[in-house]
């Protein structure tokens, strides 16, 4: 269906000045990437984005942005984006307004309850919610309304096997140590591509520029990647890996250490359990052991050892590449064992916990609070996977929809997410979600998932909503403050993000829409968090005439490290003190702050976590593998966001991006050509796909990047469908995972390739 012409924009925000030209100013953060860059917007007289630049005073970023931020105006004016909420009927759709929409909701889901109960009730959450302090406050007022037995997200193609090192770790599953690149002298960056991605569990602008600053004070960057990435091209080393195989690489690291009287644990040594059992559990995990499995040879394995031991300034990083794999979990945890082991963890230019100014929600579940974490506590119904730290694999979504029989899942709220894109298996999700006698989409498109909803109610532009970011700082290489105005005026009747979850979390415990009243629901909810942020709520709610998520912020940052406490610190940080420093306030520098974070019972580190160990022999049985074959990894580039961003002329415009990476002597063996396609094949399907013959891939292993596919029918997104591309989770078995945390393994994926012999 054609997009209403959108209304005129009316600017909201505040603006920093007015140039003599009679452009208006308005300085905000970026929201797409953990980079947080500060950006100045400049206004038409009419209103409109005339371009975006770099706000040079921002504290935090100081200058620094990419082109995708400087395409938030395009997101926002994009004709293609859903401004009105969206019925379905039949195969057509119109818009609606805001009552008729949630009225269409609230049918949907009492139907549902009442036919199959809360059982068949379930919700997706998708990567944005990371980024979206209304996200991930008020999805988590929908879940704790709605009591799902089940959630899925996009965590399980993406970060959970680091959530569950930590958990066993650090007494919590979102305190996520990273590095404080600003200054190490030795950086081991390991399936990460900061060049593309910004960085990921480490938030720093720049980080290209940093690498360049650790070589220029002397210091040595080296990238362990199936890939000569963009982030390799800068550093002192690439050291090609085969895929899957980082783990075993990290063990022959620890038995170095070991074995070569390289121990060290430094100032924490008092706080770490479970040396002497990892000690034994490496033994067997010699350089030799592993090099023919990791294709690194053991002297290289020595070397890299001893030069991180020996760094007086360290540390080894992890990222996506050593998740999204069939060990994902052991070598997450590893990553940290060897930071530990060599003394670089909590030390400054090591390896170190974030301080954000607003505390997290998510960091005040700690196991000492909450009790140690069990896994496996329910099985999902068709696979019978074990549930981990509350979900099972993303990919287990579309069985449960299609599989007849108690607990089939027939009612499914998207919230940001696009599954039939990025999650594995995507060729049963679409097959499934046709299905769902009840879908509700919260998005800002009408894309290869939401098309198969009900009723889409949109999400706010980038420009249309405030920004605060909360979980980013929990892993950023420094803390800063800041804050950025909602800019545009929405619609007079569009209802906010934070009231859509609210109500459709209500909607699913079969209250009804002349019951809802969203005032009392989020006093109700603040007065938990104001509980959990050590206030009494009965004294704090007076003090307050507004609610939604300021409120909520302004609570965490005046119970946060620097906060006010409410004026028991009379110089302490209010949300209003933030707001009024434009460009961000910096608040220094990453602090050791082991003792303040740790989250265990007995307050200690906790090394060798008996539920990670116990994955060792399912290690030490792949080392005999023949290594031969292909195997697929993913990658990302810096002109595009996960699979929502196509939609954006200036940045899919130019040469195809969507390509199998082929090394030449890999292409000339299987007959590829530069230029020509490929076809791909695993078990989970086949696609066809241009080929780009280039030395920067390892033999053996070939990339092609995710989120794209935009050619399905009933789409609106028009340039995207321009730009198509394939689906790369066409070629992701749903049931290649790694198996403590549940993970899909989209890296390392056995695939034939060959030409695609033309139709
Ligand atoms: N093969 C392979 N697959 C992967 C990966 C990989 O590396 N390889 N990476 C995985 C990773 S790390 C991730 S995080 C997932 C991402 O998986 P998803 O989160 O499912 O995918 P996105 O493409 O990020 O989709 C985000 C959706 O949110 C919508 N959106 C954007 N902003 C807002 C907003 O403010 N409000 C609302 N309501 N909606 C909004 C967009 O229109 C889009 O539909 O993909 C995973 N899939
Ligand atoms: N421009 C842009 N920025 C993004 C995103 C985006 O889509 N585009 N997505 C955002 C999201 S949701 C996330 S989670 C982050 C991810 O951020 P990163 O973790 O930096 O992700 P990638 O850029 O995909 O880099 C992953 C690297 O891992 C390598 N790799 C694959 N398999 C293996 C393996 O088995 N071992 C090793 N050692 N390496 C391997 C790949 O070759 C690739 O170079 O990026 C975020 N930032
Ligand atoms: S690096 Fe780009 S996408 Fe990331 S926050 Fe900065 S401008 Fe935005
Ligand atoms: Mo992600």
């Amino acid at each position: 269906m054609e997009a209403t012409v959108a209304a005129p924009t009316r600017v909201v925000g505040r603006q920093l000045r007015v140039e003599p030209d009679g452009t208006r100013v308005h300085l905000r953060q970026c929201p797409l990437c953990e980079c947080m860059c500060g950006m100045e917007i400049h206004l038409d007289p009419d209103d409109r984005v005339k371009v975006i630049r770099p706000d040079r005073d921002d504290v935090w970023s100081k200058g620094y942005i990419c082109p995708k931020g400087t395409t938030i105006g395009k997101l926002h004016e994009d004709p293609d984006r859903i401004r009105r909420p969206m019925i379905r009927e039949g195969e057509t759709w119109r818009e609606a307004t805001w009552e008729e929409a949630f009225a269409r909701c609230e049918e949907l889901l009492h139907g549902v309850r009442q036919r199959h109960g809360i059982e068949a009730m379930t919700a997706f959450i998708g990567n944005p919610a990371g980024h979206s302090f209304s996200i991930g406050r008020y999805g988590a007022l929908l879940m704790g309304q709605a009591g799902f037995p089940m959630i899925y997200s996009a965590g399980t193609v993406d970060q959970w096997p680091k959530n569950v090192s930590c958990v066993l770790m650090y007494g919590n599953m979102w305190k996520i140590p990273t590095v404080d690149i600003r200054r190490t002298d030795y950086w081991v960056i390991m399936g990460g591509n900061p060049q593309a991605s910004g960085g990921s569990l480490l938030s720093c602008p720049d980080v290209l520029g940093e690498i360049d600053a650790i070589r220029a004070r002397g210091g040595t960057v080296v990238v362990v990647d199936p890939r000569r990435t963009g982030t390799a091209d800068r550093a002192s080393e690439w050291l090609p890996i085969r895929p899957g195989t980082d783990a075993a690489f990290l063990l022959a690291l620890c038995h170095v250490v070991f074995a070569d009287g390289l121990l060290d644990l430094g100032r924490i040594a008092h706080l770490v359990d479970g040396v002497e059992d990892v000690r034994a559990a490496v033994a067997e995990f010699s350089p030799e052991a592993v090099e023919a499995f990791c294709q690194v040879p053991a002297e290289t394995i020595r070397r890299i050892a001893h030069d991180l031991a020996g760094a007086e300034r360290g540390a080894l990083y992890g990222r996506i590449g050593l998740c999204n794999q069939e060990f994902g979990t052991l070598a997450s945890w590893l990553v940290d064992v060897v930071n530990v082991l060599t003394g670089h963890f909590d030390v400054e230019g090591g390896m170190m916990f974030g301080k954000p100014v607003a505390e997290p929600l998510t960091w005040k579940t700690d196991t000492r609070v909450m009790g140690e974490p069990e896994f496996g506590r329910w099985r999902s119904r068709v696979r019978g996977a074990p549930e981990v730290l509350g979900q099972v694999p993303c990919s287990c979504l579309a069985e449960e929809i299609a599989t007849p029989g108690e607990g089939q899942l027939k009612a499914l709220i998207t919230i940001a997410g696009n599954p039939v894109i990025s999650a594995p298996d995507s060729a049963q999700l679409e097959e499934a979600l046709p299905l769902l006698e009840c879908m509700i989409s919260i998005d800002n498109y009408l894309n290869e998932t939401t098309r198969f909803a009900h009723v889409i109610l949109p999400g706010p532009s980038p420009l249309e909503s405030p920004h605060f970011d909360e979980l980013m700082w929990g892993w950023a290489v420094g803390s800063a403050a800041k804050w950025s105005d909602q800019l545009f005026a929405t619609d007079p009747d569009y209802v906010p993000e934070w009231e859509i979850l609210a109500r459709l979390g209500w909607y699913c415990t079969g209250g009804t829409t002349e019951a809802f009243d969203f005032a009392a629901l989020d006093d109700g909810w603040f007065s938990v968090l104001c509980q959990m942020y050590g206030r009494d709520p009965a004294e704090t709610l007076p003090l307050y005439d507004h609610g939604g998520p300021e409120r909520m912020i302004d609570l965490q940052v005046r119970m946060g490290p620097w906060g006010d406490r409410y004026g028991g610190v009379p110089d302490g940080l209010t949300l209003q003190k933030i707001k009024e420093a434009p460009h961000g306030i910096d608040l220094g520098p990453m602090v050791p702050r082991l003792e303040e974070v740790i989250g265990t019972p007995n307050g200690h580190i906790q090394l060798a976590p008996p539920y990670i160990l116990g994955d060792l022999p399912r290690l030490r049985a792949a080392l005999d593998r023949d290594p031969d074959g292909y195997v697929l990894v993913s990658r990302r580039h810096l002109r595009s966001k996960n699979s929502w961003m196509h939609n954006v002329k200036v940045l899919v415009k130019g040469k195809d991006r969507c390509t199998l990476l082929v090394h030449p002597d890999d292409a000339a063996q299987l007959g590829l050509v530069d230029g020509g396609r490929a076809r791909v094949s695993s078990e989970a399907g086949s696609i066809e796909v241009p080929v780009e013959v280039s030395d920067e891939m390892m033999r053996g292993v070939v990339s092609l990047p995710h989120g794209w596919g935009h050619d399905r029918p009933g789409t609106r997104l028009s340039v995207a469908r321009e730009h198509a591309g394939v689906n790369s989770n066409l070629l992701a078995p749903g049931h290649f995972v790694d198996e403590l945390s549940g993970n899909a393994a989209v890296n390392g994926i056995p695939v034939e390739v060959a030409p695609a012999v033309p139709a």
